[in-house]
C-alpha cells in the first residue's frame, strides 16, 4: 500500500513550481490526473529541447507518476468535465497566473460549491498585497525572497542561487499543506484552500539571514570574514562569500588539481570543538596553544591566514582524499561534486535518490527520485505521461463516461484528439 493510495488529485499546473508538488503526491500513491491545453500541454514540453520530437527533461523529470488528460477548460464541454473532475477529486492543486482560474469561472467559492471537501492548493508570487497580481519565475522570487541579497561576495553583484528554492522550494512547502489539509480534513471534514507564495517560501528558507538582520543591531556579525578584515559593516545583512552561515568559519578551498577541474574545490569548517584535530591534519600542532590561535576568538582576525595556511595543505590532495583523512577525526568538510559526479554515482541509485527511466520518445534518461523516504510505502517512479495519453481512460474510468455520452465528449473538440493507444 502507498501512503496515498486512493487520493485523487486534479493537477492543474505548469513549467516548475506546480509540477514539483503534484510529482510527490504521485510518487506518495495519489492519481494524479494532468490537465493540460489541447494540442499544446504544459509549456515545458517543448522547451530547452534535446531530442527533437520528444518531450524535454524539463517536463520529463518534472512529471514523473501522473496521468495526462487533454481539456479546454474554456470550453463549454471542457468546463462540463472540469466540474466532473472537481467532484472526483480530493485535491486541487494550479499556479496559474493571479485571477486565471477565476476568469475560467472556477473561483474558490464556485469549486468549494461543487466539491466542499476539495483541498484546493495554489501557487502564486506574492502573497497578498501590492504584488499580488504579479507573474512572477524562479529567478524574481529568489530576488524578493531575500536570498539574492544575501548570496555572492561582499564585493560582487547579488547572486540567484543553482538550487531552485522559488520554483521546487515552493512546490515543497505547497505539498507539506496539501497532506495537513488532508489530515484535518479527516476530523473536520471539510476541505480548505492552502495557499503558497513564492517570496514567502524563498524567505523561509532565508531565515538565518533575517536571523542576521536582527543581530546587526547589536553590533558587527563576528563571524562573517569581513568582521575579522575591519570591513564595517553596513544596514543590512550583507553578501558573506563562503562563509558558513551556522557561526563556525567555513570556506570553500582548493584541492589538488584545481588548475583543470572547476570543482576540485572542499568546503572546510573549523569547529571550535575539533580545532586541535584540524591543527594536527594540517601540520601546525604549534597553533593548538599559540597565543592568537588557540582560542575561537583570537582567531576571527586571523581567518584568511588560517584558511590560506589549510588551503596549502588541501591544495596536495583531492577533494576526495581531505573527505578521507578528515571524516574520522569528525572535521566537517564536503567535497564540491560536479552535477557529472552526481550523475555516476552508483551510491545514490541505490537508494533511490537518482534513478534511470525508460520513455517511449527518448529512451533512457536520469532523474532524481523521491528524496523523502518513507520506510512503509515505497516510491516506483513511473515515465511522465505523453500529452493527453490517458484522455479516454480518465473520461470513463475516473469519470465514468461510456457510450453516446463518451463520444459527446470525445467529440466535442474539448478534449483535444484522441490517440488511439497508449504508447509504451
Ligand atoms: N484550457 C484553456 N485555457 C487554459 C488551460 C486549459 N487547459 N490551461 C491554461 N489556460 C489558460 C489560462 O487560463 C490563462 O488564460 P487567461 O490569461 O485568459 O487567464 C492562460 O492559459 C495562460 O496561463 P498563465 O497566465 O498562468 O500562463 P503564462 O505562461 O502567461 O504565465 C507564469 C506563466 C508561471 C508566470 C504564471 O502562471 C504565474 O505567475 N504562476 C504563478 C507563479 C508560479 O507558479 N511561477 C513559477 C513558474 S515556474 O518558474
Amino acid at each position: 500500500m502507498k501512503a496515498l493510495e486512493g487520493i485523487k488529485v486534479l493537477d492543474f499546473t505548469h513549467v516548475q513550481s506546480g509540477p514539483t508538488c503534484t510529482q510527490i503526491l504521485g510518487w506518495f500513491g495519489a492519481d494524479v490526473i494532468k490537465v493540460e491545453r489541447p494540442g499544446v500541454g504544459d509549456a515545458t514540453r517543448k522547451q530547452l529541447i534535446d531530442v527533437p520530437g520528444a518531450d524535454s527533461l524539463y517536463f520529463t523529470m518534472l512529471n514523473h507518476n501522473k496521468r495526462s488528460i487533454e481539456l479546454n477548460s474554456k470550453n463549454e464541454t471542457g468546463k462540463e468535465v472540469l466540474t466532473r473532475l472537481i467532484e472526483e477529486c480530493d485535491v486541487l492543486v494550479e499556479n496559474f497566473a493571479p485571477g486565471a482560474l477565476d476568469r475560467m469561472g472556477f473561483s474558490w467559492e464556485r469549486i468549494q460549491e461543487i466539491n466542499p471537501r476539495i483541498i484546493m492548493a495554489s501557487i502564486k508570487g506574492f502573497g497578498p498585497g501590492k504584488y499580488e497580481d504579479c507573474k512572477v519565475y524562479e529567478n524574481v522570487a529568489q530576488c524578493a525572497g531575500g536570498s539574492a541579497s544575501t548570496t555572492g561576495f561582499r564585493d560582487g553583484p547579488p547572486l540567484v542561487t543553482g538550487a531552485q528554492i522559488g520554483d521546487s522550494g515552493t512546490g515543497l512547502h505547497l505539498c507539506l499543506g496539501i497532506v495537513t489539509a488532508l489530515f484535518q480534513r479527516e476530523k473536520s471534514g471539510r476541505g480548505q484552500k492552502v495557499s503558497c507564495a513564492m517570496q514567502d517560501s524563498v524567505l523561509n528558507l532565508a531565515r538565518v539571514k533575517l536571523r542576521d538582520q536582527q543581530r546587526l543591531d547589536a553590533g558587527p556579525l563576528k563571524e562573517y570574514s569581513q568582521f575579522g578584515e575591519g570591513i564595517p559593516f553596513g544596514e543590512a545583512t550583507p553578501r558573506a562569500g563562503n562563509d558558513s552561515g551556522g557561526g563556525q568559519p567555513g570556506r570553500i578551498l582548493k584541492c589538488k588539481g584545481w588548475e583543470q577541474d572547476p570543482n576540485a574545490y572542499t568546503y572546510f569548517i573549523i569547529q571550535a570543538a575539533i580545532w586541535e584535530k584540524v591543527c594536527d591534519v594540517i601540520g601546525k600542532p604549534e597553533w593548538k596553544t599559540e597565543e592568537g590561535y588557540a582560542k575561537p576568538p583570537e582567531r576571527l582576525d586571523k581567518l584568511n591566514h588560517i584558511f590560506e595556511t589549510i588551503e596549502q595543505w588541501t591544495m596536495t590532495k583531492t577533494k576526495f582524499e581531505v573527505m578521507d583523512i578528515c571524516n574520522p577525526h569528525d572535521i566537517p568538510v564536503g567535497p564540491i561534486l560536479s552535477m557529472k559526479e552526481i550523475a555516476e554515482d552508483e551510491g545514490l541509485f541505490a537508494t533511490g535518490t537518482m534513478v534511470r527511466v525508460d520513455h517511449p520518445e527518448r529512451g533512457e534518461y536520469l532523474s532524481v527520485g523521491c528524496p523523502i523516504k518513507l520506510s512503509d510505502s515505497e516510491v516506483e517512479v513511473t515515465r511522465s505521461p505523453l500529452l493527453g495519453e490517458h484522455t479516454t481512460e480518465i473520461l470513463s474510468e475516473v469519470l465514468g463516461y461510456s457510450g453516446d455520452e463518451l463520444e459527446r465528449i470525445t467529440g466535442s473538440g474539448a478534449v483535444g484528439e484522441i490517440k488511439a493507444e497508449a504508447a509504451e
